[in-house]
């Protein structure tokens, strides 16, 4: 133990126990080392310009660290830990996701990896990336690794250590231990160590904990034009594969959502960004409806609430269409009522209007209101909340629920991303009108601060003929 005891805090980004619980954990703190923290920050020459993810620059990733190193006050230091491969039964594994605020500060797309940023005084700061060495035989059956020299080069990272090898210098402390069980990424490097404590356990032993989410959403919640291209780029994709649905029949919700998946893929999409709800007739009432295998009949719409991922971002996007290409009268008044409402609501999307999603909300639903009540709906008592059931929107970027527990009710400001999807579901009740009861709807686009990410050109007053129901000009026509 060294002669400068200190005291630190140590932000950790502890992944929520099944009850989204973030416990709390006191551990002691001391640095050995001074020196060690007296190391600066320096991009290597090679790859600052290089994208390291579509549209994101090594720099930008340098630049994202140097903001969290720069919102962490004097001795202290992050922790984050990558998302493991998880796994559906023995062997066979879901689709790797990375976890994004380890993805938003390394663009690093491997399990088994740990970031650790330590924060001495003023603009200095160290980046460490932990990541699974090189190793000829695993990469045969799993694929390849980055392993070191691509940490130093891509990520650049000020030292890697690896989880054999230096590591073996990590003990098997029982405070530490005890502190690890609880993070599960970050047990392997600290299990079954015989050594004496190193540098990094001592510091972190006695360290005050805090949660790092807050300040991560800080970072996230205001995208760069480099996310924001890439947001337009999922939009613009997702949208042409919208289109293309809309143009052909379908008589399975299990065809039309292989369909989508595929043409995301095709339209230059990594994957489908969340399970979709392709929802028949009655099925739209159920909000997240991802069951998807049902006959899709005459006369009715199909909901379809859908995306595709660029580079990380996704798009969100909800179109409800008739199946054979016709709205009924009633289908056609409530879609009009609601896709009059979606376009005035997206247009307060903008930093000059001053709004927060709630207060859009709660315009939105003063809106339905009154468009129901000209339909003929009595909106007395609950009525809207039990036909408009949630929130008009919400926030994305990595996350199709952008900086989850991020407040709605902060101004909207420029490079903001955020959805606006109202939606009426009419149960089948005999408190609403027959001709409605039964027909769900909801109109989403994704929108950017004052600019729509998905080009939602809804406009009204051209015919909708079934060979050329779009995007951009479906507008309900009467059967
Ligand atoms: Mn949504």
């Amino acid at each position: 133990m060294g002669a400068s005891m200190q005291s630190a805090r140590l932000y950790l980004l502890k992944k929520p126990n099944a009850r989204g619980i973030e416990e709390k954990i006191t551990l002691k703190y001391s640095c050995k080392d001074a020196e060690s923290r007296q190391r600066i920050y320096k991009a290597t020459s090679l790859g600052s310009a290089t994208t390291v993810t579509p549209g994101i620059t090594a720099q930008e990733y340098a630049d994202r660290r140097a903001k969290l190193a720069a919102s962490l006050p004097d001795n202290a230091i992050a922790i984050l830990t990558s998302s493991d491969t998880k796994y559906r039964s023995g062997a066979v594994f879901y689709e790797f996701h990375q976890e994004p605020n380890f993805l938003y500060l390394t663009g690093f797309n491997e399990p088994e990896a740990v970031v650790v940023i330590e924060k001495g005084s003023g603009e200095e700061y160290n980046f460490h990336l932990f990541l699974r060495p090189k190793d000829a035989r695993a990469e045969q059956w799993d694929g390849a690794r980055s392993g070191e020299q691509a940490a130093l080069d891509v990520f650049n990272a000020d030292e890697v250590l690896f989880l054999r090898g230096p590591l073996t210098t990590y003990t098997d402390e029982y405070e530490v231990r005890r502190y690890i069980a609880k993070c599960s990424g970050l047990g392997r490097f600290f299990r079954n160590q015989d050594a004496p404590p190193n540098d990094f356990q001592v510091m972190i032993k006695g360290s005050k904990v805090k949660p790092l989410n807050p300040l991560m959403h800080e970072l996230r919640i205001r995208k760069s034009e480099a996310e924001i291209a890439n947001m337009r780029m999922a939009g613009k994709i997702s949208g042409r594969a919208f289109t293309n649905a809309m143009r052909r029949r379908w008589t399975k919700e299990k065809d039309l959502g292989a369909f989508l998946d595929y043409d995301f893929k095709i339209g230059g999409c990594e994957a489908s960004a969340y399970i979709p709800v392709i929802a028949g007739g009655r099925n739209a009432l159920s909000i997240h409806y991802v069951r998807n295998n049902d006959i899709l009949k005459d006369g009715e719409i199909v909901l379809v609430d859908a995306g595709g991922e660029y580079g990380g971002y996704i798009a969100d996007i909800t179109r409800s269409w008739p199946i054979n290409g016709k709205f009924s009268d009633p289908q056609r008044e409530l879609y009009e009522a609601i896709l009059r409402v979606q376009r005035s609501s997206v247009s307060l999307c903008r930093e000059s209007a001053n709004m927060t999603l709630d207060k859009i909300h709660e315009v939105t639903e003063h809106g339905l209101k009154d468009a129901l009540k000209q339909l003929g709906f009595d909106v007395s008592g609950d009525a809207i909340q039990t036909l408009f059931p949630h929130h008009v929107g919400h926030y994305i970027g990595l996350d199709v629920h952008d900086c989850p527990g991020y407040s709605r009710s902060v101004p909207l400001k420029t490079g903001y991303c955020v959805t606006v999807e109202p939606g009426i579901y009419v149960p089948d009740d005999e408190r609403w009108p027959k001709h409605f009861r039964g027909i769900g709807i909801r109109i989403e686009d994704s929108i950017c601060s004052a600019a729509l990410v998905t080009c939602p050109r809804l406009t009204p007053g051209k015919a909708a003929q079934p060979q050329n129901l779009s995007l951009a000009n479906l507008t309900p026509t009467s059967a």
